[in-house]
């Protein structure tokens, strides 16, 4: 995949991650978000999708954002910014369809999420991480349902790539582009990754550099 990207953005990609990327807010409520600053792009999922897992892969860091095998580990939006002159932030968000939670808090995550997610005039982009192992559920599409109805370009990456054999990955990769086609919204590329081994990180890299050309 990576070969069919320009080098030049894949360069200044790998540069940029490679820079200092670090925590600036947690916001447990939509009340609670930093003062908007340089453009944001969010990665949401389902709980245990590999949404922190994948921020840690982007900027080359074990540990920046929090992970663990058990779901519900991501309970706030988390805020980290890059170097200065990065102009970006990434937003962690915490994983939704988490069915041990309990109701009050699974109404809480949900209700943040889907707030964020519509009104939030410096979010440029989201990443909403889909299981490559098990492709697209139902509360999937809801949060598709969600930015459709707002002004936010998403875009679907899969994740856990290494966890499955290519035929299965190709597979997964056309039935979610015929969903998809139900969300002209939607970017209609859709990204392959392992956080696991680096694959699309490049990729994933490079199409931030292009948005960050086109806001500029
Ligand atoms: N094999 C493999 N495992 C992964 C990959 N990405 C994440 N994982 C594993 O999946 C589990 C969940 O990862 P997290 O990054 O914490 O998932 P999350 O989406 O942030 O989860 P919540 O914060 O609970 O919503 C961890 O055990 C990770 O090691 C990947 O690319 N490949
Ligand atoms: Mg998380």
């Amino acid at each position: 995949m990576t070969d069919t990207i320009d080098p030049d953005l894949i360069e200044r990609g790998r540069k940029m991650f490679a820079g200092d990327w670090h925590f600036i807010w947690a916001s447990p409520s939509i009340e609670t978000l930093p003062p908007m600053g340089s453009m944001e792009v969010a990665f949401a999922g389902r709980s245990n999708v590999g949404k922190s897992s994948l921020i840690n892969a982007l900027t080359g860091r074990n540990a920046l954002a929090r992970t663990s095998h058990t779901p519900g580990r991501t309970q706030e939006l988390i805020f980290f910014e890059g170097p200065p002159n990065a102009g970006l932030r990434l937003v962690d968000m915490p994983g939704y369809g988490y069915a041990a939670a309990s109701k009050a808090k699974v109404a809480s995550w949900t209700t943040l999420i889907h707030k964020f997610l519509q009104g939030r005039a410096t979010l440029a982009r989201v990443y909403v991480l889909i299981d490559g192992r098990h492709g697209l559920k139902d509360v999937d599409l809801d949060i598709l349902k969600t930015l459709d109805k707002s002004a936010v370009s998403y875009q679907i990456v899969l994740t856990k790539a290494d966890q499955i054999k290519a035929a299965e990955l190709a597979q997964r990769i056309a039935e979610t582009q015929t969903a998809l086609a139900k969300h002209p919204a939607a970017f209609p590329e859709i990204l392959a990754t392992s956080s696991r081994t680096g694959a699309g990180m490049p990729d994933l890299r490079a199409a931030m550099i292009r948005l960050l050309d086109e806001r500029r």
